[in-house]
């Protein structure tokens, strides 16, 4: 990942270009908000700064004035709710049937994987736990069971575009699909204690048909 980028790595994720749309949809709106309305305070500053001998008038608002901005606005937030809906129920509701089931629990200062083993069904004998390394493979939905230890955490794969609280006491599901096999990052995106910048676990993306071989050599390392 290019840490010195403003801007969110390329991502590889099934959703990815919903989100990266509507990110710069509001990225443009919000923007071009910021240099009009600064513009206009810079030339306000100028043009009313203090002279010798100009004296300063009262001014109560401007009825009119404020229930435009104050419309406009509303009509802006209103339509980038419901412009986003649709994506919102996608990525947080519709996880799609078969997908491969791990644990992630969060804790200062690190994330652990449960995997179902060479079963493919958690909470069976063959489960395994990793820590700071989550490996699935692509082109296949992957559903996280998000959980805490101790505090507040926030999972997030920045490939991926998923950013989820992870809250202790409960279970959140969180899923994703992989469109390209490769190593990204999974950082914490709440500040969790002193050591929150050491939170940083790998994601591995397989290739989907060498994902078998790597969860029986997996399976093996972990019982040793
Ligand atoms: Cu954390």
């Amino acid at each position: 990942m290019d840490v010195l980028s403003w801007l969110l790595p390329e991502s590889f994720s099934t959703f990815g270009r919903d989100i990266d749309r509507l990110y710069y949809v509001i990225l443009w709106i919000t923007g071009v908000v910021f240099v009009l309305t600064e513009g206009l305070l810079v030339w306000i500053l100028v043009r009313y700064r203090h002279r010798e001998g100009r004296r300063a008038a009262h001014i109560h608002g401007h009825r009119t004035l404020e229930m435009v901005w104050t419309t406009v606005t509303g009509v802006i937030v209103l339509g980038l709710a419901v412009a986003s809906t649709g994506v919102w129920h996608h990525v947080k509701r519709d996880v799609p049937a078969g997908a491969m089931e791990v644990i992630v629990t969060a804790k200062q200062y690190e994330w652990n994987v449960t995997y179902p083993g060479p079963d493919g069904l958690l909470g069976t004998d063959d489960d395994f736990t990793r820590r700071n390394a989550l490996d699935v493979p692509d082109a296949r939905p992957v559903l996280v069971h998000l959980r805490s230890e101790d505090v507040i955490h926030s999972f997030f794969l920045p490939e991926l575009r998923v950013k989820q609280d992870a809250l202790p006491g409960k279970s959140i599901r969180v899923w994703f699909e992989a469109t390209r096999p490769g190593t990204y990052v999974i950082g914490c995106a709440e500040l969790c204690g002193l050591g929150h910048y050491r939170m940083q676990g790998q994601l591995t993306v397989h290739a989907a048909a060498d994902y078998q071989d790597w969860m029986q050599a997996a399976l093996a390392e972990a019982d040793q």
